[in-house]
């Protein structure tokens, strides 16, 4: 059974608007991840070093940038996204064991400082031909959740967390023709 078919549809409009926050805060998902990670009440960048594997974050003061540290590195691990997954007050990163992996893995934060780590969900799997795209809190209980996209069919899903169990999920919007959430493009047509 798909686990994404048992789910009830959410209302768009609310759900667009929470997807619009998201693909702002979390524009160019695997690839940066946005969160307050000094608690001074502003965003600040994740960076990651695609060929080492470093992650470093970029302290900002709205759009000014104040300064730098470095943050875990990942090893082969891809980064999703970054969130406040167990509600301690710091952003955790949203890790990934491959670009196409079915699992992921919660990387829990003090700061900076690696303190834990948990498996995502393992139940439901996540089916064939979907992938993760980022994080955000769209149910507003104040616990991150993971938004999902199948590439083939441009739908998407949340999947409802608390912490790092599985809640519940419902789809979101399918995207235009033409439009995509990642970053693949082919202009001259040899896809
Ligand atoms: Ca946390
Ligand atoms: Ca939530």
């Amino acid at each position: 059974m798909n686990p994404l078919t048992q789910f009830k549809k959410m209302p768009i409009l609310p759900l667009l608007i929470a997807l619009a926050l998201v693909v702002v805060a979390a524009a160019g998902a695997a690839g940066a991840a946005i969160s307050d990670f000094n608690g001074d009440g502003h965003p600040d960048f994740v960076l990651q070093n695609g060929c080492k594997h470093k992650t470093a974050i970029w302290y900002l003061n709205n759009n000014v940038y104040t300064g730098s540290a470095p943050g875990p590195t990942l090893g082969f691990w891809f980064l999703v996204g970054a969130a406040d997954f167990n509600r301690d007050g710091h952003p955790d990163y949203l890790s990934l064991d491959s670009g196409i992996s079915p699992d992921t893995e919660i990387w829990y934060l003090s700061g900076r400082t690696l303190v834990g780590t948990a498996h995502g969900p393992s139940v439901p799997r996540v089916p064939s031909g979907w992938g993760w795209w980022g994080v955000g809190d769209f149910n507003g209980d104040g616990y991150p959740d993971y938004v999902l996209y199948n590439a083939t069919t441009r739908q998407t899903a949340i999947w409802y967390l608390r912490n790092n169990v599985f809640i519940s999920g419902a789809y979101g919007p399918t995207l235009p023709v033409g439009w995509s959430f990642d970053d693949s493009c082919d202009p001259w047509g040899y896809g």
